[in-house]
C-alpha cells in the first residue's frame, strides 16, 4: 500500500538513510486542520446536541450525503479497515469499521489504531462496533460536512482528507461517540493525555490532563525531566485521548485507546521534546511539513536554521525573506506509540492505569495561574466547565481568540454540554477514591508579551508539587479561586527564573477572576436549562467572595 501510495503521489518517499521509513504528504491546502463549522451532531432533537454543537436532523443528512457518496468511489479503491481502540480484549476496548477511498486514510489508520485480524476477532460475531464511512469525494469544502449519529453508533464525513476529520477513529469515534457511549455506561470519554511519574524512590504517580488542540498534551506526555532531577522518569501512556473507568477500588482507571500519536510538528525540537524527535525519526508520515534539498524534513521552531532551496508544505520553493512559513502551522507527524523511547510498560494493561490527578489547563495570556488546585471534586468540575484558551491552528478559523473550552471537549461533545456536566458530576458522587483536580497555565506572559513559565521540561516541577499535594507532602495556599503554592514549595533547583517573575506567574488577581467569573456565568447562561445548579452555586459563591474581599469561596 506504501508503494502504491508513493506511485500515486500521495506519499513522496523521505531519505530513507536519514528517516527510515518516513514519507511526506501534502494535503490539498484548502484541507489542513478539523473543520468545526462542518462538524454535526446529528440526533432526533436539537436538544440533545445542545447549544454548543452544531446540528442536522439524522434522517435528511443520511439522505443528503447518500446522495453526495452516491457513485463517488467508482475507479477508487475502498478501504475496509477494522480497529480497535484499546488494548485486545480489555474490557475498556471497542471495536470501529472505517470504510474510506483515501489510502492516506487507511495507512494512517494503521499507525494510530490497533488495525486488522486483531479487530475482526474481537468482533467475532457482534454487531456492537462503530460504522464509519469516509468518502473523500473531490475535496471541496462545498462538499465537505463530518456527521455523528451517536444513537446509531455512526459516522459520516466527506470532503476532508485531514486528520480529525477523515480519521474516524480518532475524534469522531473516540471523543464524540464515545462521550455519548460513556454517559449511558457510566465511564468517561475524554480530551486527555496520561503520563505515569516515577520517582527517585520507584513510586509512580499517574496523572491525566486536558488541554485544549495544539496546547502541550503530547508534549507533557512525553517530557524530558530537568537536569536536576535525576532519577524521575517520565512514561506516556497516552498523548490526546484518555477513556476512564471507575475501578474496584473506587478510583479512576484509564487507557489510551489509540496506538500511535498524530502530533503537532512546529515547535518541536531536540531541546522541547528530545523523545518526540527520537519517535519520528522512523516509520513516520508528516503531513504539512517543509522538505530540504537532501530528502529530510524541516519546520518552524525545530531549532535548525533552514536550508537553502527549502520546499514548502505546498511543494514550492522556499526563501526565509518569503515572509510565509515553511511548514503549515498545524503540521503533524504520525508515529507509533512503540517509536517512543519513554512509553510506559502498563501502556497494553487491560485495567489501564489508577489516576491520581485531573489537570485542566488551556493558553491564558493572563489571568491563569500557574497552577490551581480546586476544593473539591465539584469545584473541579467547575474549573473544566469554565475554563478559557487561546484559539490555535488545529482548527480553521481565527488564531489566538480567548473561548470557553470545557474540558478541552468544545469541538469534542457528542452530546448536549449541560447533560455532560452533569455527568461530570454524577461521576464524582460514584467515585470512592476521586482524584485531585487541577488547573495550569504554561503560557501565561509577562508586559513584553513572553512566557514567564519556561515550560516544556520545567513543567515537571509543577507536576511534582501536584504529587507532594497528592501524598500530603506541601499545603498550598488559598487564594480564594483555588489553592497556589507556597513558592517555597516549588523545587527550582536549576531553573534561571526571577522571583517576581514566580510571583507574577503564580498570582491570582482579584480584577482578573472578576472578569473571569463574569465570562464563566455569560458562558452558562448559553448552556441554558440543562447546566447543573451546584455549578453555577459555586461559581456565584466565588465571584461574590471576590467581591466582598473574603477566603475561602468554594468547597464542599
Ligand atoms: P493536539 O494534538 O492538537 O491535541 O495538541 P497537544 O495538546 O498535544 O499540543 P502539543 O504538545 O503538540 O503542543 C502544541 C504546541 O505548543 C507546540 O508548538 C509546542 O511546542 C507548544 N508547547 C507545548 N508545551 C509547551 C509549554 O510548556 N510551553 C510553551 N511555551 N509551549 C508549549
Ligand atoms: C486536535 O485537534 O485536538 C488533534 C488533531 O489532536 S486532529 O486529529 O486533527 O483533531
Ligand atoms: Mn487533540
Amino acid at each position: 500500500m506504501i508503494a502504491e501510495a508513493v506511485a500515486a503521489g500521495v506519499l513522496i518517499p523521505l531519505d530513507h538513510a536519514k528517516r527510515p521509513g518516513c514519507y511526506l504528504h501534502r494535503s490539498n491546502p484548502n484541507d489542513v486542520a478539523r473543520t468545526e463549522n462542518l462538524t454535526m451532531v446529528c440526533t432526533p432533537t436539537r436538544e440533545e446536541a445542545g447549544p454548543t454543537n452544531n446540528w442536522l436532523a439524522p434522517d435528511e443528512t443520511y439522505a443528503k450525503l447518500r446522495g453526495w457518496l452516491g457513485g463517488s468511489m467508482r475507479g477508487r479503491t475502498m478501504y475496509v479497515v477494522p480497529y480497535i481502540m484499546g488494548p485486545a480484549g480489555s474490557p475498556f476496548s471497542k471495536v470501529g469499521v472505517e470504510l474510506t477511498d483515501s489510502i492516506y486514510v487507511a495507512l494512517s489508520m494503521g499507525t494510530m489504531t490497533r488495525m486488522g485480524s486483531a479487530a475482526l476477532e474481537m468482533l467475532g460475531d457482534s454487531d456492537d462496533f462503530n460504522r464509519g464511512l469516509h468518502g473523500t469525494l473531490d475535496v471541496s469544502p462545498e462538499r465537505r460536512l463530518i456527521c455523528h449519529f451517536p444513537q446509531d453508533n455512526t459516522i459520516w464525513s466527506t470532503g476532508s482528507g485531514y486528520g480529525g476529520n477523515a480519521l474516524l477513529s480518532k475524534k469522531c469515534f473516540a471523543l464524540r461517540i464515545a462521550s455519548w457511549l460513556a454517559r449511558e455506561e457510566q465511564w468517561l470519554a475524554e480530551h486527555m493525555m496520561i503520563v505515569g511519574l516515577e520517582s527517585p524512590q520507584g513510586e509512580t504517580t499517574y496523572v491525566a490532563a486536558a488541554f485544549p488542540s495544539a496546547c502541550g498534551k503530547t508534549n507533557l506526555a512525553m517530557l524530558t525531566p530537568p537536569r536536576s532531577m535525576k532519577g524521575w522518569k517520565v512514561r506516556t501512556v497516552g498523548d490526546d485521548i484518555a477513556w476512564l473507568r471507575i475501578g474496584p477500588d473506587g478510583g479512576l482507571w484509564a487507557i489510551n485507546p489509540e496506538f500511535g500519536y498524530f502530533g503537532v510538528a512546529p515547535g518541536t525540537n531536540e531541546k522541547s521534546n528530545h523523545n518526540a524527535m527520537k519517535m519520528m525519526a522512523r516509520n513516520t508520515i508528516f503531513t504539512n511539513v517543509a522538505m530540504t534539498p537532501d530528502g529530510d524534513v524541516w519546520w518552524e521552531g525545530i531549532d535548525q536554521p533552514p536550508p537553502e532551496n527549502l520546499i514548502d508544505w505546498q511543494g514550492r520553493p522556499w526563501r526565509p525573506d518569503a515572509g510565509v512559513k515553511a511548514a503549515h502551522p498545524n503540521a503533524r507527524f504520525t508515529s507509533p506509540m512503540r517509536n517512543n523511547p519513554v512509553l510506559s510498560p502498563h501502556v497494553d494493561d487491560p485495567q489501564g492505569v489508577p489516576i491520581s490527578a485531573i489537570i485542566f489547563g488551556g493558553r491564558r495570556a493572563a489571568t491563569v495561574p500557574l497552577v490551581l488546585e480546586s476544593h473539591d471534586w465539584t469545584h473541579g468540575v467547575l474549573m473544566g466547565a469554565t475554563m478559557g484558551s487561546e484559539t490555535t491552528a488545529a482548527a480553521v478559523g481565527q488564531v489566538g481568540v480567548l473561548r470557553r473550552d470545557p474540558m478541552a471537549m468544545l469541538p469534542f461533545c457528542g452530546y448536549n454540554m449541560g447533560d455532560y456536566f452533569a455527568h461530570w458530576l454524577a461521576m464524582g458522587k460514584l467515585l470512592r477514591k476521586p482524584p485531585k483536580i487541577f488547573m495550569v497555565n504554561w503560557f501565561r506572559k509577562d508586559g513584553d508579551g513572553r512566557f514567564l513559565w519556561p515550560g516544556y521540561g520545567e513543567n515537571l516541577r509543577v507536576l511534582r508539587w501536584m504529587i507532594d499535594r497528592i501524598d500530603g507532602r506541601a499545603r498550598g495556599v488559598e487564594a480564594t479561586v483555588g489553592l497556589v503554592p507556597d513558592p517555597a514549595e516549588l523545587d527550582l533547583k536549576g531553573l534561571a527564573l526571577s522571583p517576581d517573575g514566580l510571583r507574577e506567574s503564580l498570582k491570582a488577581d482579584r480584577g482578573e477572576w472578576k472578569a473571569e467569573m463574569a465570562a464563566a456565568g455569560d458562558f452558562f447562561r448559553k448552556i441554558g436549562p440543562t447546566l447543573p445548579d451546584p455549578l453555577e452555586a459555586i461559581r456565584h459563591a466565588i465571584a461574590g467572595a471576590l467581591d466582598g474581599g473574603g477566603g475561602r469561596a468554594a468547597g464542599s
